[in-house]
């Protein structure tokens, strides 16, 4: 049962959809305009390292098969959340989904622009727990190389862009109200680094999983508001012009006292080595 909560709170579109309700903890969502939620509509030519990860034999077409995010941090590697390839979110393990291919360069998902790259092998995060949801990354071999410029650079630990109050943006194609509203062009977010104790308190252990300092990272708007959602996971979280996270995980979206989150890359750049 705990297992099923976790799913149910951390899982992309696909299982969304078959949902109506999904109980959360005692919070309130705040007064979410709009999108990722709370953003604001933008091309991918600002961030072309912003990819959609597909499969439209699993998904359907109407969204080119859109169910994740991802982000390239070389021509050839693209990394996104462990969870999104989960077998209960493809159908199979990664390697029998045969149409699961990055979608690069465009903007608006049904726009012929841009490219779609076949998977050529998957890498998941062995430490994934799927109890906390510590460790979630995976990473995706492209068959064909990306563009030079559509690369990000990932912060290590250390680095400036990790500081509470640094302004970071998310982007994605996940649902713009939380309620299902899935967007068919990609958005962005502004939110802030966030004390660990912040998430360390929203996050204790429950059903979403446990905040973890070391694995994770705390992003949103005190006020909430402005926040990922389900369909953005995997996508990137940006600050400085570097790579500081991936959206994992969280209660609701964009509820006050409930802050996204990510995938801390440093560790991830410390696993991968
Ligand atoms: C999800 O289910 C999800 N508000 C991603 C991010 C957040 C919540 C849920 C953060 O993929």
């Amino acid at each position: 049962m705990r297992r099923r909560l976790v799913r149910a709170l951390a899982r992309p579109l696909v299982l969304a959809a078959a949902t109506t309700v999904i109980p959360m903890a005692a919070s309130a969502p705040a007064a979410a305009d709009s999108i990722v939620v709370g953003g604001f509509p933008v091309d991918v030519g600002e961030s072309p390292w912003t990819v959609a990860l597909s499969s439209r034999d699993r998904f359907g077409g109407t969204r080119a098969g859109q169910f994740c995010g991802g982000v390239a941090v070389g021509r050839t590697t693209v990394l996104t959340a462990a969870h999104c390839m989960d077998e209960e979110i493809l159908g199979a393990s990664p390697d029998r989904v045969p149409d699961l291919r990055v979608i690069a360069g465009r903007t608006d998902l049904l726009s012929d622009r841009g490219q779609e790259i076949a998977v050529r092998d998957t890498w998941v995060n062995p430490d994934y727990d799927r109890v906390t949801n510590s460790g979630d990354f995976a990473v995706l071999t492209l068959a064909e190389p990306l563009p030079s410029d559509s690369v990000i650079a990932m912060a290590g630990a250390g680095d400036s862009a990790y500081r509470v109050g640094t302004r970071a943006t998310v982007y994605g194609w996940g649902d713009t109200t939380g309620a299902g509203t899935y967007a068919g062009s990609l958005h962005a977010a502004r939110v802030r680094v966030q004390p660990d104790t912040l998430c360390e308190s929203a996050y204790p252990g429950g059903p979403g999983g446990a905040y973890r300092a070391e694995t994770m990272l705390c992003a949103g708007e005190i006020a909430g508001g402005r926040d990922a959602c389900q369909g953005d996971s995997g996508g990137p979280l940006v600050a400085q012009g570097r790579l500081i996270g991936l959206v994992s995980w969280g209660a609701g979206c964009g509820w006050t006292g409930s802050p996204g989150v990510y995938t801390r890359v440093s560790d991830i750049v410390r696993t991968l080595g």
